[in-house]
């Protein structure tokens, strides 16, 4: 191994996020301050999941979120432990979670700060009771200062986003990150305590025939997308349903494929999250190459309208979404 490429195996993300910094003539640091507090709430989350059985803390919470579903033990867990993470940074304006009704107010603009955060702290956490893999999802937005609502401020469609990535907790803990400069790929180090860059500039492979969906909703998809499915059955594809956003994702960006949430009976406009599920995976696909799409419409396009509003989705490589798309001839095709 030549000393250029070790120096590189142990660039760690604080480094890589400093650098990337440096690139903007005039940063402040601040950006690089809430991306370590991530990366340290990512490195808490991951010793807690991985202790979750030891500990007695799966299962359900006994609570509801604001969008009716049951929250679990590690929900809750993961969710204090970004608030308490993030919560410290002087820049931050507002933090958003999946987890809480609204958006928390930690400063205004006038008093410094910049940014607002939005995650999901721990998707696919129903999944964690058999020990599958979970992620948290996060992205970064810039602070409105003339928006006095904080929903409003958050409410930016995904174009806007400054940088999303998501940590997967797997057999190993991943640190996906994009600034709007391509995804880089990292890999916690549990003996270093560092995420350690892997994969510079990750590409998404342009074809693979690989869709990923819960095909037990089938009867309930628009008609566009059960086109869809008979001609991947009629041209070889195969399925691969992790059921966890994240992992499926990884998966994806990885190897290729596409992944799809339409709507159903159960969830007309879809299930996942614009603002802190779709859109920050969004913009890590199309960074890497690919696409991603809700319905007919171009997902990182949509202007919200409120924090947990839902959308279909389908993202991953570009000729797979395509080949989704060329099923959509009309908008009755993508409705329920
Ligand atoms: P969650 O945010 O409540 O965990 O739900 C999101 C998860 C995704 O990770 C996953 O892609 C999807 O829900 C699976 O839904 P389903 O079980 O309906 O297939
Ligand atoms: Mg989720």
């Amino acid at each position: 191994m030549s000393p250029q490429q070790s120096t590189d195996n142990l660039f760690s993300l604080q480094s890589h996020i400093l650098a990337e910094e440096s690139r903007h003539p005039g940063a402040s640091g601040d950006f690089s301050w809430i991306i370590s507090a991530i990366s340290l709430a990512g490195k808490a989350i991951a010793h807690r999941v991985r202790r979750a059985r030891l500990e007695s803390v799966l299962g359900e919470h006994g609570t509801s979120n604001v969008q009716g579903e049951s929250q679990q033990e590690m929900d809750v867990i993961s969710n204090e432990i970004l608030m308490r993470c993030l919560g410290t940074r002087a820049s931050i304006a507002v933090l958003a979670s999946e987890e809480d009704q609204e958006p928390t107010i930690l400063r205004r603009g006038k008093d410094g700060g910049k940014y607002c955060v939005l995650f999901d702290p721990l998707d696919g956490s129903s999944t964690l009771d058999t020990n599958g893999a979970v992620g948290t999802i996060f992205t970064v937005l810039r602070n409105d200062s003339d928006v006095a609502d904080a929903e409003a401020t958050v409410c930016q469609p995904g174009s806007r986003q400054l940088a999303a990535g998501y940590i997967l907790y797997g057999p190993s803990t991943a640190f996906v990150i994009t600034t709007g400069n391509g995804v880089d790929l990292f890999e916690l180090d549990p003996f270093v305590g560092s995420f350690i860059l892997v994969k510079r500039s990750l590409r998404i492979p342009e074809r693979k025939k690989v869709y990923s969906v819960n095909e037990a909703y089938t009867d309930s998809f628009p008609a566009g997308y059960s086109s869809y499915l008979a001609w991947a059955h009629a041209n070889g594809y195969s399925s691969r349903y992790i059921g966890s956003l994240v992992g499926d994702i990884h998966r994806i960006l990885l190897t290729g494929g596409v992944f799809m949430y339409p709507p159903t009976t159960s969830h007309p406009t879809g299930k996942l999250r614009l603002l802190y599920e779709a859109n920050p995976i969004g913009m890590i696909v199309e960074q890497a190459g690919g696409r991603c799409l809700s319905g007919l419409e171009s997902t990182l396009d949509i202007v919200p309208t409120k924090l947990h509003q839902r959308v279909p989705l389908i993202v991953g490589s570009s000729g797979e979404v395509d080949a989704v798309r060329a099923h959509f001839k009309t908008p009755a095709d993508t409705m329920p």
